[in-house]
């Protein structure tokens, strides 16, 4: 379906390709049902789980979106050096747009496509970023990244794409998962595919887990959330003060896991089908892995990269990867 607001500037494209409601409820129960039980993680952001979001990244204990931007706004004449004027950036999981703007001055694309699966903030924030930059073509894609019919429109992008990637949104994937949405990538963007990719990096253990369960119980708030969604746009009867939250890092798999603890057994009732519960079983809602810089340079050579180029801050705490495929 393709939008268009009243007085939607020219140089702006708004597309919805949003997952349908009943694949959604297949997904969920397919999860409630497994065992031990989980939710996948794109389920976060409905209106509120943005908003949450956006809120955890201003905290001090929610370390990497700070360390990003900081490593972007510091290094973006290097970065834009690097890629050079004319890209066509992609940016799956938008959000704010918070990040391409740091980097547009001394990158300066041709085009920005935008996907994200909260389509009011998407369109929003496109529209916002289609005024600031008269000069910018923004196409907002709202739908899922993995989803056929956007990757569809992703590979008809004609010119130099750069696929942009940041925030550690990688971390939530599968190792075995990461590698391939590189390898499919490099494919899907052409012989000329670069990305530029945030991940964030190993480091102690008690940073780690302060992030993820920040003072203000903000990630708290986004974990629960989950089931008040499902509350509300599923048919769920959830009684949100029966569960908590919980984060903590492995570090032999190298990753923070979040889950939502059942306090007591009870019964909760999805779209008319049970789910039991036993008391203290967990909903696994998360993993965020973490890597070391050459832990993710390996994986981009496996996936067919030739070179990559890493900013950090000084701790190496994050790290911005440009990945080229030419020599
Ligand atoms: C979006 N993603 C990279 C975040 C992360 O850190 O894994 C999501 C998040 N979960 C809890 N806090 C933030």
């Amino acid at each position: 379906m393709t939008s268009t607001l009243a007085d939607a500037p020219p140089n702006l494209n708004l597309h919805a390709l949003t997952q349908a409601h009943a694949d959604v409820l297949d997904e969920v129960l397919e999860g409630l049902h497994a065992s031990p039980k989980r939710l996948p993680p794109k389920l976060f952001y409905d209106v509120s789980g943005a908003r949450l979001f956006q809120d955890l990244c201003a905290t001090d204990a929610y370390y990497p979106t700070r360390l990003e931007a900081q490593i972007l706004a510091e290094q973006a004449d290097g970065i834009g050096a690097a890629i050079g004027p004319g890209a066509v950036v992609i940016e799956p999981g938008a959000g704010e747009m918070r990040k391409i703007r740091l980097l547009l001055p001394a990158l300066c694309p041709r085009a920005y496509l935008a996907v994200d699966v909260s389509k009011h903030q998407l369109f929003d924030e496109a529209q916002r970023l289609a005024r600031e930059c008269p000069w910018l073509e923004v196409t907002a894609l709202a739908g899922d990244f993995q989803d056929a019919r956007v990757r569809a429109r992703i590979g008809d992008v004609r010119g130099r794409p750069l696929l942009f990637f940041p925030g550690s949104t990688l971390g939530n994937f599968e190792p075995e998962q990461a590698a391939d949405f590189l390898r499919d990538a490099r494919h899907l963007l052409g012989p000329q595919a670069r990305c530029l990719i945030g991940i964030d990096l190993v480091k102690p253990l008690e940073a780690l887990e302060r992030a993820y369960n920040d003072p203000e119980g903000i990630t708290a708030r986004f974990n629960l959330n989950l089931l008040t969604r499902l509350n509300r746009e599923l048919e769920a009867d959830f009684d949100i003060s029966a569960f908590s939250h919980r984060a903590f890092y492995d570090p032999a798999l190298q990753r923070v896991e979040m889950h939502l603890v059942s306090e007591r057994a009870q019964s909760v009732h999805v779209a008319g089908a049970t789910i039991r519960f036993a008391a203290g079983e967990t909903i696994h809602t998360e993993n965020s892995f973490k890597y070391r810089p050459e832990q993710f340079e390996a994986m981009a050579r496996g996936a067919g990269f030739r070179r990559t180029t890493r900013w950090s801050d000084a701790r190496d705490w994050f790290g911005v990867f440009l990945l080229h495929e030419a020599v």
